[in-house]
């Protein structure tokens, strides 16, 4: 690894803002591509909080401080992660669902679309099915992310709400988020499923394709 994208990552680990935002800024200064300080760096760097959580070496107080170090980190990389020739045409909707709180896949899915090219709106968290009907009307996609196994089962609800609503099939639904499953998805009716950020930005473009 890079030596900075090593500094990058230990930083988010140890959840020491200012050497995530200098260390992000030297690394694009020094060439370091965004996608590499990105997923190189500040992703397995979440991972590894996660790991030194489940182990219950860090708790919550320093895995959100992490997430701050990692955010600050995110809009230092923002422009550069929007920097593209490629235009696509589309909205999209993106929302954490309800009872769920993390948002950094969220912001970095709506991040990279940007990037592509679509306009994005972003729901905040704790998004309940009711918001992500009133907002159908507007958008071509819907994206929903979670992080918990107990909030999936909110992707089907909002999927139902969505369908008694009679918003679909009009609105695609995309779903993701780290417990997340291809399976989990056909499973609930989900128009499609998005391991990453990368793969939403290519789902969203298949799924605006088929709608006719
Ligand atoms: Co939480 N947390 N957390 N947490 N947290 C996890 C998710 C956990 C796996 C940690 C662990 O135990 N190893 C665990 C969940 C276990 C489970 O459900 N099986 C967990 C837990 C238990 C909790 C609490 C319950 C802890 C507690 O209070 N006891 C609590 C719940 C609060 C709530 O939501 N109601 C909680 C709280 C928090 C913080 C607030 C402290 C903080 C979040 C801060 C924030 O987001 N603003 C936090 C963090 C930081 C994490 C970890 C460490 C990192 C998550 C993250 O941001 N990753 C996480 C461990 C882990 O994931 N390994 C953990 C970086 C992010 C870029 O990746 O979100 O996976 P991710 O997004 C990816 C893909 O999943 C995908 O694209 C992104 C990459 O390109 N993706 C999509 C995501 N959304 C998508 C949508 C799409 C497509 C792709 O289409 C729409």
């Amino acid at each position: 690894m890079n030596e900075i994208v090593k500094q990058i990552f230990q930083g988010i680990v140890d959840g020491q803002q200012d050497v995530v935002a200098t260390g992000v800024e030297a690394a694009l200064r020094a060439g370091v591509p965004a996608r590499t300080i990105l997923e190189e760096g500040m992703l397995p760097a979440m991972a590894e909080v996660g790991r030194l959580f489940e182990e219950g070496e860090c708790y919550v107080p320093e895995m959100l401080i992490s997430a701050r170090a990692m955010k600050t980190g995110l809009a230092k990389l923002q422009p550069s992660l929007k920097q593209t020739d490629i235009k696509a045409a589309g909205t999209v909707a993106l929302g954490t669902v309800k009872g769920d709180l993390h948002d950094m896949g969220k912001n970095l899915v709506g991040m990279m679309l940007e990037g592509a090219g679509f306009t994005v709106k972003d729901l905040g968290v704790d998004v309940s099915p009711e918001a992500f009907v009133a907002a159908a009307d507007d958008v071509d996609v819907i994206g929903l992310s979670a992080l918990l196994t107990t909030t999936m089962g909110q992707m089907k609800t909002t999927l139902e709400a969505l369908d008694a609503a009679g918003k679909r099939p009009r609105v695609k639904v995309m779903v993701g988020g780290a417990p997340v499953t291809e399976d989990f998805a056909r499973i609930i009716g989900a128009d499609g499923y998005a391991h990453d950020a990368s793969r939403a930005v290519a789902l969203t473009k298949s799924l605006l394709s088929t709608t006719v």
